[in-house]
């Protein structure tokens, strides 16, 4: 049987095809596909969980059984740390970075990632997913600092998402294209399926959540009657990673603009718009935060959201905002 080419495979080749790369990143991504797998798993048992009889945190067994989201927190640090790439991880599940413990080597790299987005999604079987971002670390010295966090999205030297839909995928980018797997559950082993993604120019899809509207300023409630009266038909699911996967396969254009509820928007700029930005710009798409690129912003602050507009390229140079609301 042809199994088509596998994510190892494929790193190993786009390794060759550069001769400066060094092999960390085939290493480095290797892990984070490693990780995404044991997600992956926890995830689709996530329905069952109730029959298997869990009370509270502990299963029947007696084990302890963490809330998802801690869980896929837990699982890319278990994974990540040992690996000697990196100085630091800093993660939506976390208020603080994580630096790298001893006797683990620190590495050249910071790592980023909401590693269960959509919780509200979680319970309900519907599609989730995790995000990340890698930068080359700035600072010498024991440890990482907050420099090394606080990198504009530009910077950026990969970035991707793994989405746990109706099958689980991982897509991400080194700056050389958007390539995607997906997971062979039977095998257990990532296959080359999307690759050198590049999203439509325009798209007939419009995602934002329109529940918000009492509370959007006018120039988005134009926009969205606009994009209405140009045909555009609405999809919101309510994880990011699903509505950007979905828009960037078929073009459209996803939006969570500032409000009078979310002044800064909903979306954290590191490890929710920043790398979706890296991507998607991979992909000959365009994100802002509606009068500037999001990979130029400069983060002050670990935690910080940001509006994010993203998509078609045409589609998002249509839907410029000053921000006020
Ligand atoms: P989360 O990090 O708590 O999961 O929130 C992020 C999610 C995104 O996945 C999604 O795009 C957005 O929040 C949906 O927000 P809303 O329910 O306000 O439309
Ligand atoms: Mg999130």
């Amino acid at each position: 049987m042809h199994l088509g080419t596998t994510l190892t495979r494929f790193l190993i080749d786009e390794q060759r095809k550069y001769p400066s790369a060094t092999g960390d990143f085939t290493a480095l991504i290797s892990e984070i596909a490693t990780a995404a797998r044991v997600i992956s798993r926890e995830v689709n048992k996530a329905g069952l969980i109730d029959l298997l009889g869990y009370q509270g945190n502990v299963n029947v067994h007696g084990e302890s059984v963490q809330k998802l989201d801690q869980f896929a927190n837990d699982t890319f640090i278990r994974f990540l740390s040992h690996t000697g790439f990196l100085a630091g991880i800093a993660s939506e599940e976390m208020e603080n970075v994580y630096q790298i413990p001893d006797p683990y080597p620190k590495g050249k790299y910071i790592f980023l990632m909401d590693p269960l987005d959509g919780s509200s999604n979680i319970d309900v079987n519907i599609s989730i997913g995790s995000i990340f971002a890698i930068y080359r670390r700035k600072s010498v010295g024991p440890q990482a600092t907050m420099e090394d966090f606080l990198q504009k999205g530009r910077e950026q030297v990969c970035a991707g998402y793994i989405i746990y839909g109706s099958s689980t995928m991982m897509v991400y980018t080194t700056g050389y294209g958007v390539h995607g797997f997906t997971l062979d559950p039977s095998i257990g082993v990532f296959l080359l399926s999307h690759e050198n993604i590049k999203i439509p120019s325009r798209g007939a899809i419009y995602s934002i959540n329109e529940g918000n509207e009492a509370a959007w300023a006018p120039e988005v409630r134009r926009y969205v009657e606009l994009v209405k009266s140009n045909g555009k038909s609405a999809r919101y699911v309510g994880s990011l990673v699903a509505d950007f996967h979905r828009n960037l396969l078929k073009g459209g254009i996803f939006l969570y603009p500032a409000d009078r509820k979310n002044k800064n928007g909903k979306l954290r700029l590191l490890y929710e718009a920043s790398p979706l930005s890296f991507i998607v710009e991979q992909a000959a798409g365009k994100g802002t935060n509606g009068h500037q690129p999001i990979l130029d912003i400069q983060p002050k602050a670990l935690h910080q959201r940001v509006p994010l507009i993203i998509g078609s390229s045409e589609d998002v140079d249509e839907a410029r905002f000053s921000g006020g609301v």
